[in-house]
């Protein structure tokens, strides 16, 4: 078995190129869910969905986020309440952009969860409604949340900094609320523990993967496994491959280069996988104690997805 860690965008697209490598039934991935939020009562889950929707071919390849062939019609309808609201209200907000359809994936999540079912449960059977056959786990089933602080504003939730400010406002500080009483599932933990191979998808170090981290136990459990364990660096010539990660990084005081995710990850995974770009990095990156390993990883075609997909696997010593 093959387990991946990751966010978003990064781990969906990962895990699509592992899958021309690897059978389904032989890959779980285990998501973020410190995006989560609840808006207009509803979970939503960006992480798992993104994912999900991803595999299932059913993700707006545009956006990167959402259902292809969306329509808005609820969103428009919420329009007629802006002017009623009254102020102090976070009645029908529309920063946040729920399609139609995906409203139903929220409204399946949100019954299931309110009967009493886990997030993990909720997971697995809104993957198989889509028709996704790996083992998808949520990182907890406990609420975590990813707090933000943006500098001369104060602290907000991940979503109100990634959607509504656009990503663009300067942060100076992430926590993520929860974390402390939050375990990992037993079933991230069997994951993580008798996996052939661990691999950290190309997702943000610090808002998608450090959540994970903040959890008792997962850095000892990489650690003490760290020869199977690689990494894909997220950021590629000093940008990042989708998002704010290069920014975050700058603003949080690490360098936002193959070298800074390297001194990140060093103590959970003994290989960092980059791109061509960096290979001039490659030195640092073993200064920083990780094994590079260039290869394009900038996943434009299905045949380079596979290609990093099967070097990291190699990076992880999987026989493949
Ligand atoms: N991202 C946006 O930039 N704007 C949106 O309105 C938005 C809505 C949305 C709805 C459901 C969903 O599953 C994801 C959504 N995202 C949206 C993406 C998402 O919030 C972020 O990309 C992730 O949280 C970062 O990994």
């Amino acid at each position: 078995m093959i387990t991946v860690l990751g966010g978003g965008v990064g781990a969906a697209r990962y895990l699509r190129g592992l899958l021309q490598v690897v059978p389904a039934a032989e890959v779980t991935a285990i998501i973020n869910t410190a995006d989560d939020t609840v808006l207009h009562g509803l979970s939503i889950s960006p992480d798992i969905d993104t994912v999900i929707y991803t595999l299932a071919g059913a993700i707006d390849p545009d956006r990167g986020w959402g259902l292809r062939n969306e329509t808005w019609r609820a969103m428009e309808a919420l329009g007629r309440f802006a002017g009623v609201r009254p102020s102090g209200s976070s009645a029908a907000p529309t920063w946040f952009n729920l399609g139609d359809q995906d409203l139903a994936t929220h409204f399946y999540r949100t019954a299931r969860l309110g009967e009493g079912a886990t997030l993990t449960e909720v997971t697995a059977e809104i993957a198989r409604a889509f028709g996704v056959e790996i083992t998808l786990l949520a990182m907890t089933d406990q609420r975590v949340a990813t707090r933000i602080t943006v500098r001369g504003e104060g602290e907000i939730s991940f979503q109100e900094y990634f959607v509504e400010r656009r990503h663009s406002v300067p942060v100076s500080a992430v926590r993520f609320a929860g974390a402390n009483d939050a375990t990992m599932t037993a079933a991230a933990v069997r994951a993580l523990t008798v996996a052939e191979a661990v691999v950290i998808a190309p997702s943000n170090p610090l808002v998608s993967i450090g959540p994970f981290r903040a959890l008792a136990g997962l850095d000892e459990l990489l650690a003490a496994r760290r020869d199977t364990v690689s990494a894909v660096s997220p950021i590629v010539g000093g940008a990042a491959l989708k998002g704010p990660a290069d920014r975050m990084m700058d603003e949080l005081g690490f360098e936002s280069s193959v070298v800074g995710v390297a001194r990140l990850y060093a103590p959970i995974a003994s290989a960092l996988l980059i791109d061509p770009v960096d290979a001039h990095l490659a030195d640092q990156v073993e200064a920083a104690g990780m094994r590079a390993v260039v290869v394009p990883s900038i996943m434009s075609t299905p045949e380079i997805s596979a290609a990093l997909a099967r070097a990291s696997l190699a990076a992880a010593g999987a026989r493949r």
